[in-house]
This record gives C-alpha cells, sequence and structure tokens, in this order.
C-alpha cells in the first residue's frame, strides 16, 4: 500500500513545489522532490528545506523516471506542478511545451495506474485554459478557449485528469489556479519583473522597464495561500475541479503604479512600452469564481492585489541591498 502521509511533487523547485513542500513538512508528511538533471544546481527555492526532502531525479519528459520513483516511494499523493510554465516561451517551443504541459500530465497518470492506482493525484491546471473567456467570471463550468500553446496543452493536461478518474476510477483533481505570485516568482513573469524593475531603478542599477501589454487584466493571488488549496482538494472524500481565484481583477497598469508608489517612484517616468514583449494571441482579461473552493473546501484568498505587490517590491528591495 502506498503511504498516505508521504507526498511526491513534481515541479519542486518552481515557486509553488517551493511553498506545497513548506506545507506538506507542516503537516508532518515525507516530501519526495523531483528533479530534472541541469548543469547547474537550481535549488534556490528550496534551499532552506532541502535537508527535509528527498530529492529524486526524474522528468515528466520520461516515464521511466516516474515509474521508477513511484514504485520506490510509494506516495499516498502526487502533487503533478511540473511544466513549461511561461506562456511567451510555449510560443517559440510548441512542440516542448506540449511533451512536458500536456503529454507529461499522461506519462505521470499512467505510471501512476502502473504502480499504486489507489494515490491520489493532483494536477496543475490553469486559467490561461479560459483565454478568450467565454463568461466573466469564470467557473468549473466555464467553456475553454485556450489562446496559446501552453493554454492548449493544459486544456489537455485537464482533460486527461478527468479522462483517468472517470476510466479507471482514480482520485485525481484538477485545481484550475489563477495567476498566484510572491516574492519566490521567476523573474519573467510580469509581477516580478515589475517588483525587480522597481528594486533596480530604485537602487541606481537601472532607469527604465520595458513591458508589453499593460491593458491586459489578470486574477492575481498569494502563492504562499493558493498551495493550501491543492492539499485541501487531495483530502475531500471525491476528487473533483475547483477553481482558485480572488475573484479581483487589476491590470499590468495598476500592477505598475503600485509597485512603483511603493518604492516612491513614479512608473510613467519609468515604463516603456517595447512591443517584443507584446504576444501573438493575448488572454485580455481573467478574473475567477472561486465559490465552489469556498463552500466545498473551506478556501478563501486573504491577501489582496496591493498588499501581494508591496510584499514582492519589499522582498525586491530587500533582496538587492543584500546582494
Ligand atoms: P515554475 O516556477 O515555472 O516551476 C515549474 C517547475 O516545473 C520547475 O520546478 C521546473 O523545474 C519543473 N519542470 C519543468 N519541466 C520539467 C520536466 N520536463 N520534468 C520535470 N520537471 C520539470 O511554475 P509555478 O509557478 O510554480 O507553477 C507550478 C505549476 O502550476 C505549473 O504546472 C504551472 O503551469 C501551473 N500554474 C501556475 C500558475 C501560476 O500563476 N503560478 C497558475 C496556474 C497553473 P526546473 O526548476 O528544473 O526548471
Ligand atoms: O503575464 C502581460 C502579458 O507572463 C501576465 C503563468 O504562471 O499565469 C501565468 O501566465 C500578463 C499578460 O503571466 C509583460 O501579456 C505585459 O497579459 O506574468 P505573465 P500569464 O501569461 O498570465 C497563468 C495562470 C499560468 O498558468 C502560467 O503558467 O502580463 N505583460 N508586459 C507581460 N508579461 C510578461 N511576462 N512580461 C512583460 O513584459
Amino acid at each position: 500500500m502506498p503511504s498516505t502521509r508521504r507526498a511526491l511533487i513534481t515541479g519542486v523547485t518552481g515557486q509553488d513545489g517551493s511553498y506545497l513542500a513548506e506545507l506538506l513538512l507542516s503537516q508532518g508528511y515525507e516530501v519526495i522532490g523531483m528533479v530534472r538533471r541541469s548543469s547547474t544546481v537550481n535549488f534556490e527555492r528550496i534551499a532552506h528545506i532541502q535537508d527535509r526532502i528527498r530529492l529524486v531525479p526524474g522528468d515528466v519528459l520520461d516515464e521511466v523516471s516516474l515509474l521508477e520513483i513511484l514504485r520506490e516511494h510509494r506516495p499516498g499523493e502526487v502533487y503533478n506542478l511540473a511544466a513549461q510554465s511561461f506562456v511567451q516561451t510555449s510560443w517559440r517551443q510548441p512542440v516542448f511545451t506540449g511533451e512536458a504541459t500536456a503529454l507529461g500530465v499522461t506519462r505521470i497518470l499512467d505510471a501512476i495506474r502502473l504502480t499504486d492506482p489507489e494515490s491520489r493525484f493532483y494536477q496543475a491546471s490553469s486559467s490561461e485554459m479560459f483565454g478568450r473567456v467565454r463568461e466573466t467570471p469564470q467557473n468549473e463550468l466555464t467553456s475553454f478557449y485556450p489562446r496559446s500553446p501552453y493554454g492548449v496543452a493544459k486544456v489537455y493536461g485537464h482533460w486527461i485528469t478527468v479522462n483517468y478518474r472517470e476510466s479507471y476510477g482514480m482520485h485525481a483533481s484538477s485545481g484550475i489556479l489563477f495567476n498566484h505570485e510572491s516574492p519566490r516568482r521567476g523573474l519573467e513573469f510580469v509581477t516580478r519583473k515589475v517588483t525587480h524593475g522597481v528594486a533596480k531603478i530604485k537602487a541606481g542599477l537601472e532607469t527604465e522597464l520595458r513591458l508589453g501589454n499593460l491593458e491586459s487584466k489578470r486574477d492575481w493571488g498569494y502563492a504562499g495561500e493558493y498551495v493550501k488549496a491543492m492539499w485541501t482538494m487531495l483530502q475531500q472524500d471525491e476528487p473533483d475541479d475547483y477553481v482558485v481565484a480572488t475573484g479581483e481583477t487589476h491590470s499590468v497598469r495598476e500592477l505598475c503604479e503600485i509597485a512603483f508608489d511603493r518604492a516612491g517612484l513614479d512608473w510613467e517616468a519609468h515604463v516603456v512600452v517595447d512591443e517584443q514583449f507584446l504576444r501573438p494571441a493575448e488572454v485580455d482579461l481573467l478574473v475567477g469564481d472561486a465559490s465552489k473552493a469556498r463552500a466545498k473546501l473551506g478556501w478563501k484568498a486573504e491577501v489582496g492585489f496591493a498588499e501581494l505587490v508591496q510584499m514582492m517590491v519589499d522582498a525586491d528591495i530587500d533582496l538587492l541591498r543584500r546582494q
């Protein structure tokens, strides 16, 4: 039997993987973190907990590695967070994005089916699946209309999760998470690009910040609390799909206003629109209706947008000071 107190996280070196590992450790889990081979070590986000996690080599492109990890460690819960997750890159690398973000889900589901099909599974689905939105706000029943190879790959990952649940009776759940950010966010995503850019301008290291579409709107929440929703989904008797969001939407322009203001700077004096950051097809507006997660999981976003942006600006100013 797989152990219910042992969890496997794919993508443990990422933003969400690091917060989820912390949460599971605090709940007394034995945490197995899958890491892919690279020529340089990339464990910054988990350095503070590295000695408490068991790191194992594997890749969602390689089903044998997944089978071996599952056979050896027999986790009762598997959180699939691994993906090529940057939307812009997905136009440049659509096939790789499909391999990792779409087919990677089938590889791991199939490996679970062949080893311990009673293990519980979480799939990191995304609000990018809603793309050119069919209704506002978006909920679990809203139709998908993805606008990027990444969004298309996530739609595949979502439906294969539903399919394994229905075909094999697996406890497979899909969290449709809207954008969530933190001081651990990758530097290429717009929130962190802005807050890190503000910190560099404040420190006198840069004078301008080049961005793309300032009008696009997102439902931005705090990653540290979104991982709680992932875990709670796997504690339910029945697997299901849930939207996880704040219910508020803000533009990139508002993000800039709040972030520069936090550092005592005027955003209009520094932000330059550069068309290299525009996308071939944009997702103009996302805002989630997380009432199902609230009713069934008791989950609700607590950290507001301004608080989140200010937290990230403060963390980046502090980071640059220490560097
Ligand atoms: P992230 O910071 O980009 O982390 C992605 C993780 O996936 C990294 O640990 C990365 O490893 C790993 N990975 C990539 N390709 C892999 C492969 N072929 N095999 C094994 N591991 C691989 O992303 P995140 O923000 O934490 O997001 C976590 C998941 O939630 C992703 O699936 C993302 O698409 C999804 N999601 C994110 C958001 C959001 O707003 N953050 C919203 C909805 C859904 P390396 O460190 O080696 O690169
Ligand atoms: O872009 C606009 C850009 O790259 C947000 C991923 O975690 O969340 C994330 O995907 C918006 C877009 O995130 C720049 O055009 C303007 O409209 O921060 P982002 P994303 O594409 O929403 C979803 C839920 C995921 O699942 C993904 O994995 O900001 N924008 N100027 C810019 N974006 C970037 N990156 N850089 C700019 O200069």
